[in-house]
C-alpha cells in the first residue's frame, strides 16, 4: 500500500480520502486497487457503519489518470478493459455496499470520478465544486455508470447536454437539478458531512442496506415486482434486532440503541 487512499476510522465512520492531490486525485490502477481493498474492508468490518469518500487537496478527483491509459504511448488503448477490470467492479462495490456511503465532493469531480460520486448513496458537494462529464472532450463516452445514472437523476435532455457539451455543472445547479443531495458552503462541508455520518453510524444499518437494495432495484422493476420485493425485504428488516429495538424504543418513549446487526 502506498497511501493513494487514506483510511481512518472513528466512532463507526470509515473515511476514505483519494490521495494524489498533485494530479487532482486522478485514478491509476494502483489507486483503484487500494480503494477496492478499503471498501471491501469497510464492508467486512462490523464496526464500520458508514463510509465517507472524499478527495485530498482542491479536487474530489479528475477521473482516469490520462497518463495511465496507454493512449500516449502510441499503442492501441483498450478502454473497455479498464472499465471491466477497474471502474465497473468499483461502481458495483459502492452500489452494493451494505452500509451507507457518502460522497463529500470537496472540489471538481471529473470524468469517471463524477459518476463514482453519483454512485454513492448521499452526495454532498462544496459550493465551489463542480461535476464535469469530461469524456466528450477526449472522444470517450460517459462511463462508471454515467449513462445509467444521469438520465435517471436529471432526465435524458439534461443527461445529453451534460455528456455532449462536457461543461462543468456547478454544485448549486447540481443540487437544483436533483443530481446530488446537498450543496453546502465550502467551509461547512466537513462539519456537515461529519454530522450526517455520525447520525448514520448509529442508525439501523441493516434496514438502510435493504432500503438501498430496494431503491436500486426499482429502476428495472414494475410496480408489482417492486411491491413483492418490498414485502420480501420488509420481512427481513422486520425480523432484525434493530426493528424490534426501534419499535420497543418508540413505545417506551426513549431513543433507540441500534446495533446495525442483521440478526
Ligand atoms: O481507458 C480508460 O481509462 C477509460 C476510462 C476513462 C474514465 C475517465 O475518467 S475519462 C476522463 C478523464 N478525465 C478528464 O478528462 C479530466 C482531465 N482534467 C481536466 O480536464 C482538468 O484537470 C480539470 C477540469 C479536472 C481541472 O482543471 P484545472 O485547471 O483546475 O487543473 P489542471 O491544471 O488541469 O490539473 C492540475 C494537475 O493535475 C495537472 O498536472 P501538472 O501539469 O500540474 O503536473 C494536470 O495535468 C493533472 N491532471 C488533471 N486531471 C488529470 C491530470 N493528470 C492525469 N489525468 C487526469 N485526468
Amino acid at each position: 500500500m502506498s497511501n493513494l487512499v487514506l483510511v481512518s476510522h472513528s466512532n463507526g465512520v470509515t473515511r476514505l480520502t483519494l490521495n494524489r492531490p498533485d494530479k487532482l486525485n486522478s485514478f491509476t490502477r494502483a489507486m483503484h486497487a487500494e480503494l477496492r481493498g478499503a471498501l471491501q474492508a469497510a464492508q467486512d468490518d462490523p464496526a464500520c457503519r458508514v463510509v465517507v469518500l472524499t478527495g485530498a487537496g482542491r479536487a474530489f478527483s479528475a477521473g482516469q489518470d490520462l497518463a495511465d491509459t496507454g493512449a500516449a504511448s502510441g499503442s492501441q488503448m483498450d478502454a473497455g478493459k479498464m472499465l471491466e477490470e477497474a471502474y465497473n467492479p468499483l461502481v458495483k462495490l459502492i452500489t452494493t455496499l451494505e452500509k451507507p456511503i457518502i460522497a463529500a465532493v470537496n472540489g471538481v469531480a471529473a470524468g469517471a470520478a463524477a459518476n463514482i460520486a453519483l454512485a454513492c448513496d448521499l452526495v454532498y458537494a462544496a459550493r465551489s465544486a463542480s461535476f464535469l462529464q469530461a469524456f466528450a472532450r477526449i472522444g470517450l463516452i460517459p462511463d462508471a455508470g454515467g449513462t445509467w445514472v444521469l438520465p435517471r437523476l436529471v432526465g435524458p435532455a439534461r443527461a445529453r447536454g451534460l455528456a455532449m457539451l462536457a461543461e462543468p455543472l456547478p454544485a448549486p445547479q447540481a443540487e437544483a437539478w436533483g443530481l446530488i443531495w446537498k450543496c453546502v458552503d465550502d467551509d461547512k462541508l466537513e462539519a456537515e458531512v461529519s454530522a450526517v455520518a455520525a447520525k448514520l453510524a448509529t442508525a439501523a444499518t441493516y434496514g438502510l442496506a435493504l432500503t438501498k437494495q430496494a431503491i436500486a432495484a426499482s429502476s428495472s422493476n414494475t410496480l408489482a415486482q417492486q411491491l413483492d420485493l418490498e414485502r420480501d425485504l420488509q420481512r427481513l428488516a422486520g425480523a432484525s434486532p434493530d426493528a424490534k429495538e426501534g419499535i420497543t424504543a418508540f413505545l417506551e418513549k426513549r431513543a433507540p440503541r441500534y446495533t446495525g446487526k442483521k440478526s
